[in-house]
């Protein structure tokens, strides 16, 4: 079946949403508003093709700090970034008080993150556990990068998840970087999805430039989670043109050639060529969502500007000692 076109608009509608976003908090973190950024741009259709195989509300994510595009694309707003990005007291994910991009929306079904790289799959399986215990007919989609696949916690959660045939797809973003290590100084195998079948599950790799070809990838591996057939893992090669995050300098270990190499396989500059190619997107409709995207990014930023922070006096608030 063919995707619908609106569907396919709408995809990158939110890729160009997620880029806009992030360019804009490179500018903020320039001009010292914001403390620290980890960007997305390079896997947005990774990330948008993997959220729209859910269905939101219903399924649960467990997305890392590189998600943006995956956290619009679940229903996130722009305001509920930038409040977490500024700090301030109504931040969504925890009222301020957690690293920028560790976001969760219980109302979204989005878990909280932790700094600790693959902690976050335990706890992904959890919920896939709880789950199919309640017959719930949901499925948990579990992201991280492949750095965080040479944790010991990701591969005791993703044997668990196989063990037990739980409805979870472990998404795999490759940009071929943790912070400065390279892929081939972090993992023997050529691909992460090569790890699967050692686990017993499905593993498959796809080109990360095209959200469609992603989306109906991770839509078949959604359909076996959902009818009772287990776990699938889906790494998505992408490219990663910024710094690991805004307190890295990578001229220290990676040629300016490399930078520009991923920049050019942008991955949505490859969408909107697809799109005008099929006749989709006409420049009228590109510059409405430019415009849209610029005054939805700009008013928010205005609003979690104003919103006050958290009370010095609650900052015990939730801690547990
Ligand atoms: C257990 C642990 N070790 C190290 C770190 C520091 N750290 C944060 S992100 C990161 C790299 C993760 O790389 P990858 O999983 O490939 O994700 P990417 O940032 O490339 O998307 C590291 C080493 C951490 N947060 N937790
Ligand atoms: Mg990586």
């Amino acid at each position: 079946m063919s995707l619908h076109e609106q569907t396919k608009l709408e995809m990158f509608r939110v890729m160009l949403l997620a880029r806009r976003l992030d360019e804009r908090a490179w500018t903020l973190h320039s001009e010292k508003k914001i403390s620290f950024h980890v960007s997305c741009i390079g896997h947005e259709a990774a990330q948008v093709g993997a959220a729209f195989a859910l269905q939101r509300g219903h399924d649960w994510a467990a997305p890392y700090y590189r998600d943006l595009a995956l956290m619009l694309s679940l229903g996130y707003r722009p305001l509920d970034v930038f409040l977490g990005w500024l700090g301030k007291g109504s931040d969504p994910a925890s009222g301020g008080r957690q690293m920028p991009n560790h976001w969760s929306s219980r109302a979204l079904h989005i878990l909280p993150y932790s700094a600790i790289t693959a902690a976050s799959i335990p706890h992904a399986v959890g919920a896939a556990l709880a789950a199919k215990m309640n017959d719930e007919e949901s499925v948990v989609l579990a992201a991280c990068g492949e750095g965080a696949t040479s944790q010991g916690d990701w591969y005791e959660a993703v044997n668990l998840a196989a063990v037990q045939q739980l409805p979870i797809v472990f998404l795999i973003e490759n940009n071929g970087y943790a912070i400065s290590t390279p892929l081939k100084r972090q993992l023997r195998v050529s691909q992460v999805a090569a790890k699967a079948s050692g686990l017993g599950l499905p593993g498959q790799t796809i080109n990360g430039k095209d959200p469609f070809a992603v989306l109906e990838m991770v839509n078949q591996a959604v359909e076996l989670a959902r009818s009772g057939s287990g776990p699938s893992l889906v790494e998505v090669n992408v490219y990663r043109p910024t710094p690991h995050s805004s307190d890295d300098d990578d001229r220290l270990y990676r040629a300016r050639e490399d930078v520009l190499d991923c920049k050019q396989r942008d991955p949505l500059r490859h969408t909107r060529l697809l799109l005008e190619n099929e006749g989709l997107l006409t420049a009228d409709k590109l510059q409405r969502f430019e415009d849209e995207a610029r005054s939805l990014i700009e008013d928010a930023l205005q609003e979690a500007l104003q919103a006050p922070y958290p009370k010095p006096a609650e900052v015990g608030e939730h801690v547990y000692a």
